[in-house]
């Protein structure tokens, strides 16, 4: 009987709750707090992918979950961010899979230089079950994947050199994101590639550290690199997939409802962004050579040799990677295509 009064007692001891009842999400209490960060700046298309997850969440959740948007690296870069996630410090990151690999060896199946014919292609892999196995290998990591977005499809710039084969290559100081695959396919190139953070992108630049980097147009005019950098060149040599980070121990706190709306939330945010960068990366070269960069054309014949001397590092990274999830990826591929 005592036992029945007092949990009588404590059902009725609402008193005690913060008054602010139960929200529209199924949850109480005060609103939780969700501080998001990436690297590129508020006119990239992540950025505003990121507020439409903002807008999304917001109002879903009425108010439960609150969403800050740091961009630029304010929070600090792929990595560090990626950490802080770990740790509980940082709840979002969008970061590039590339430096994921770091974390997680099988995300750099995406590094495989020429692996997605398209963008289409790229979507039915990435959202498919290969592309969504991967996301759940990054709970071992404390960390939830919930959607895929886009960098897109990787060009070269540099400061010393029209680039149209891989002779150009020779010698070139490539800044490379932090991933060894990508290292190891810049030096077959002929180039000699130093990794770093995309923060330190544009002072490497200007300072002539590194002669040029990779990135697709969109980023390259929204970034404005051309105020340093002379020559484009449509290598289009990696699709660059972003993921969209959530830390675990922030999304295992969350109610299962809550949790619903914060994963629709990132897919849908992603579509959006996906539209926009797409338009984007279409607009921008354009935009890049009034801006006074010189454009060359890679040949098909160019493109050919480039993936040929890069062939031997691929097989040479099967292993390390994960045979098994490199041959799904390229069955996805080959799926996609039919
Ligand atoms: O917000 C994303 C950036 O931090 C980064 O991933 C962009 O592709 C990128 C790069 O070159 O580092």
């Amino acid at each position: 009987l005592l036992i029945t009064v007092l949990a009588a007692c404590g059902n009725s001891g609402a008193e005690s709750s913060s008054g602010e009842g139960e929200s529209a999400s199924g949850d109480s209490g005060e609103a939780k707090t969700i501080k998001a960060g990436i690297g590129l700046n508020s006119d990239h298309p992540q950025y505003k992918g990121l507020l439409k997850f903002k807008e999304i969440v917001e109002e879903k959740t009425d108010g439960a979950i609150k969403v800050d948007t740091y961009h630029s690296g304010q929070l600090g870069d792929d990595r560090s961010m990626t950490e802080a996630l770990q740790l509980g410090t940082q709840e979002v990151v969008i970061p590039s899979t590339a430096p994921l690999a770091n974390f997680v060896p099988e995300f750099s199946v995406f590094d495989i230089p020429f692996l997605f014919p398209n963008e289409q292609v790229a979507d039915e892999v990435l959202d498919g079950e290969v592309g969504q196995e991967l996301l759940g290998k990054l709970e071992e990591q404390n960390l939830v994947g919930l959607s895929y977005w886009e960098n897109g499809f990787r060009d070269l710039t540099n400061s010393e050199r029209a680039v149209a084969s891989i002779d150009d290559f020779d010698g070139l100081k490539i800044r490379t994101m932090e991933n060894d695959l990508h290292l190891d396919a810049f030096k077959a190139l002929g180039a000699n590639p130093t990794p770093m953070a995309f923060t330190e992108l544009f002072t490497a630049m200007q300072q002539g550290t590194v002669d040029g980097q990779e990135n697709p147009y969109a980023t390259i005019y929204l970034q404005k690199f051309y105020e340093v950098q002379d020559h484009v060149s449509n290598t289009h040599h990696i699709y660059s997939p972003f993921v969209f980070l959530m830390s675990k121990s922030f999304y295992d706190g969350l109610t299962e409802d809550q949790q619903k709306i914060v994963k629709d939330a990132a897919v849908e945010a992603g579509k959006h962004e996906r539209k926009l960068n797409r338009e984007a990366n279409e607009k921008y070269l354009k935009q890049l050579q009034e801006e006074g960069m010189e454009y060359t054309e890679i040949s098909d014949e160019a493109r050919q040799e480039m993936v040929d001397a890069v062939a031997p590092v691929i097989e040479d990274y099967k292993s390390k990677i994960g045979e098994e999830t490199v041959d799904k990826v390229y069955q996805a591929i080959e799926d996609a295509q039919k």
